[in-house]
């Protein structure tokens, strides 16, 4: 009998109290751990819910506020997650399911489809969804990109949605994880990076289970929302990249097949392209085209000082993002706010330029494309091993 965690922040509390209730319902869960960032809203909607569900279900809704685990970075969901798994570990649960509370398409189904790998032994157990082509823009660029210039004989590259907070651990796998002093230092948003890679770096089996709903999860705004999770999650990759990996999969990694994608997905757009738009134009600073000057590719500088004229992208394609990538894994700096603001500006550019480029041209074109992207870096990144 499993432990399910829903780490929160502030988020519609209907969606949040209906998915405890959904949860703690499933004849394979034993508890309920709500992991809070601070006692807002939505911490007391829990809990004037609690006793209620508890009653109606006769499963133990254990709400806790996350501690400071992690020292030198941003208090976030990391340390929200990694509460988590001090806990766990604590008690004698078998298995940890995650899921993020604001999932308006979560059912039983997602637990059930994730126990049944874990009762095959796999250690970890990811969920993956159809997305739309203009969402997952930092698992595309930054991380499934990332991994396949730095591990490109390994399977991380492949791995559907590795920033995925939908993800059942075993006790071994939480163990491996909370033990793991790097682990528990990503007290931010690249907790799913560091949870993905020493999953792969520790041999555990990882087994992937495909939603065909989606994940229907409250909307961002402008890319600009996304700023700091860009920033930590590639900080994330950069402080991996001296790491190596076992030559082979000691694991092995199993994905169940994708079913056609629901027209709904395939129509969304994820961002706000017009608010978008001003994003590479504004906040520019003297130093800012220093850096650039001093450390990008020509093509890209007079591409993106062209941007602050006139927005433009064409510059921004997948040879420019990944050559880019490699100058970003030299000299960035987390904390500096120019080495920052250029990292996001590069980045919008290339998410415009793929909208623009290959969304256009239909959903299938443009997942080919991002596809085709990691495909081939893996390919490139292997010849030069
Ligand atoms: N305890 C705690 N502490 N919970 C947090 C914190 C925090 O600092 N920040 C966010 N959360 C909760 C939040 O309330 C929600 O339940 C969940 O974590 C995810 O946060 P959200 O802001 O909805 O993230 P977003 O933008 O939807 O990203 C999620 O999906 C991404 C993806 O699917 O690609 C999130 O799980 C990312 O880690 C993941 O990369």
């Amino acid at each position: 009998m499993s432990l399910v965690c829903f780490p929160f922040k502030e988020e519609d509390v209907t969606v949040v109290v209906r998915n405890i209730e959904c949860a703690a319902s499933h004849p394979r869960v034993a508890a309920i751990l709500c992991v809070g960032y601070s006692q807002g809203e939505t911490w007391h909607a829990i809990e004037n819910a609690k006793a209620r569900i508890e009653r109606a279900t006769g499963k133990e809704i254990f709400l806790v506020l996350q501690r400071r685990i992690g020292v030198t970075l941003r208090g976030g969901k990391g340390d929200g997650m990694n509460t988590a798994l001090s806990f766990f570990l604590e008690k004698d649960f078998p298995r940890i399911h995650f899921y993020d509370a604001d999932i308006v398409s979560f059912s039983g189904e997602w637990i059930s489809k994730a126990e049944k790998q874990a009762d095959l032994d796999y250690d970890v157990v990811r969920h993956y969804f159809p997305r739309s082509s203009t969402d997952a823009m930092i698992t595309w660029l930054v991380t499934k990109l990332g991994f396949a210039m730095l591990w490109p004989n390994s399977t991380l590259p492949f791995i559907e949605q590795p920033l995925g907070g939908e993800l059942l651990l075993t006790r071994r796998a939480a163990e491996v994880l909370y033990g793991d002093q790097r682990v528990r230092s990503q007290s931010d948003w690249g907790i799913d990076t560091l949870y993905t890679f020493v999953s792969a770096q520790a041999g555990l089996r990882l087994a992937e289970v495909y939603i065909p709903e989606g994940k229907v999860h409250a909307l961002y705004g402008g890319l600009r929302d996304l700023r700091t999770m860009l920033v930590e999650c590639f900080s994330a990759v950069q402080s991996l990249k001296k790491e190596t990996l076992p030559s082979e999969d000691a694991g092995g990694h199993c994905i169940e097949p994708a079913r056609p994608v629901p027209d709904l997905i395939k129509q969304k757009v994820g961002y706000d392209i017009e608010k978008t738009l001003k994003l590479i134009k504004s906040n520019w600073t003297p130093r800012q085209q220093e850096l650039l000057h001093q450390h990008f590719d020509s093509a890209l500088v007079k591409g993106l000082l062209n941007a602050v004229e006139w927005p433009c992208w064409s510059f921004a394609d997948e040879d420019a993002w990944t050559s880019a990538y490699l100058k970003f894994l030299d000299h960035f700096e987390k904390g500096d706010d120019d080495w920052e603001e250029l990292l996001f500006k590069v980045w919008v550019a290339r998410v415009l330029n793929h909208t623009f480029k290959n969304v256009m041209r239909g959903y299938d074109v443009a997942l080919g494309a991002l596809r085709d992207l990691v495909w081939d870096t893996r390919h490139q990144f292997s010849l030069q091993l």
